[in-house]
């Protein structure tokens, strides 16, 4: 295939309702979208960063200037057999794994739409549903806190994930465990304690909590090996993974037991399957996890949690828990069991709305060939 023409968008969404970690609030979702076209036919991907650079370095005007001025030259017009072409074209470029990830993404669904192929079957997923879970912000109030986990538990979600930080860690966790003996929860840190603060994580372990997302620093594997070694509970690296090379050394070093999988964060999919194939070959688990993704990041993260290795619930929630309207069709619904149907359409197997994706434009950059 040869891409002709890639159009570049900054999207603003408002959230239902705010989202707080650690790191911040985001109350709208400012998002870059791109599209991959060839001729009539395209594909579409998103760099799913952050408002500021809090949660990584990069944001929505550092994605624009990668992926116009550096990304976006060394693809467009050039001949590509395959969408894993993209990872070894990028590798030049320094970080900006969210922008590369971008492109990459339109370039598969590009490729399957071409194909006729879904990219779930493409990337080699084997599952016709995905088992899974929600991420609940900080919250103002214990009380507030249950009646989400409530909500969300009624609906289906199969494990929830409750966020922390020092002083909003230990208490609401523990209501959450009385009030509900039995659901799966795990707690998301988002790097907010230090070694330091080591007992504050090991008063967790009480709680039976499947597992405690990234407590230590963002660019950390060596403080957690030690954390990891006192504590019974296992320790799940989000922040600090961003190759398959960070995963072998964390994994050896013993700094997780599992592995959060965001092909965002890891520049895309070619980076996201040699990490799942890893930890598929080592027996340890992984889950796909989100950042707020409109549903054409959702799509792709359905998408990559159809492969076997993914043997735990992960974040990708229903369209509803984010938008009022999302910007693909129909929109990504969790079913009473808590599971997400697998499309098998071709490529997203969602339809991208573009009524909808045009309404929440805030600028769009037309990249054509010559
Ligand atoms: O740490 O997993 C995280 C959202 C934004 C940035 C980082 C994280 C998250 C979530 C929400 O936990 C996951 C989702 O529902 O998409
Ligand atoms: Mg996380």
């Amino acid at each position: 295939m040869i891409i002709d023409r890639i159009e570049l968008r900054h999207i603003s969404m408002p959230l239902t309702s705010p989202f707080t970690t650690s790191f911040g609030q985001e109350t709208e979702r400012q998002v870059v979208l791109v599209e991959a076209c060839c001729g009539e036919i395209s594909g579409w991907g998103e760099a799913p960063v952050m408002s500021r650079p809090l949660y990584n370095e990069e944001t929505v005007g550092t994605a624009l200037h990668v992926l116009e001025e550096f990304l976006v030259p060394r693809v467009l017009g050039r001949q590509l057999d395959h969408p894993s072409q993209l990872a070894a074209l990028a590798r030049p470029i320094r970080r900006n794994l969210m922008a590369k990830a971008g492109l990459e993404a339109a370039a598969w669904d590009l490729h399957c739409c071409l194909h006729g192929s879904s990219l779930s079957r493409a990337l080699g997923g084997t599952r016709d549903r995905i088992a899974v879970g929600v991420s609940i912000g900080i919250q103002d109030s214990v009380e507030l806190l249950l009646e989400q986990v409530e909500l969300y538990v009624s609906q289906g979600y199969r494990r929830v994930k409750v966020k922390i930080q020092p002083g909003w860690d230990l208490e609401p966790l523990a209501a959450v465990r009385q009030r509900f003996p039995d659901v799966p929860l795990m707690a998301d840190a988002n790097s907010a304690y230090t070694l330091e603060q080591m007992a504050a994580i090991q008063a967790l372990d009480r709680l039976g909590l499947m597992m405690i997302e990234q407590p230590l620093a963002h660019d950390d594997i060596i403080d957690h090996a030690a954390l990891q070694a006192q504590l019974q509970t296992p320790i799940c690296l989000d922040e600090s993974i961003h190759s398959h090379r960070d995963a072998r050394q964390a994994l050896d070093l013993g700094s997780c037991r599992i592995i959060n999988i965001k092909m965002a964060r890891v520049g895309g999919f070619t980076e996201a399957l040699a990490i799942h194939d890893l930890c598929r070959s080592r027996g340890v688990d992984v889950w796909c996890g989100g950042m707020l993704e409109t549903g054409i990041g959702r799509a792709h993260n359905i998408a990559l949690a159809s492969l076997a290795g993914f043997t735990l619930p992960g974040d990708t929630s229903g369209s509803d828990r984010y938008w009022e309207r999302d910007i693909v069709e129909p929109p990504v619904t969790v079913d009473p069991e808590g599971y997400v149907a697998v499309p098998s359409g071709p490529g997203l197997g969602y339809a991208v709305d573009l009524e909808a994706v045009e309404a929440v434009t805030v600028r769009q950059i037309s990249l054509p060939l010559g």
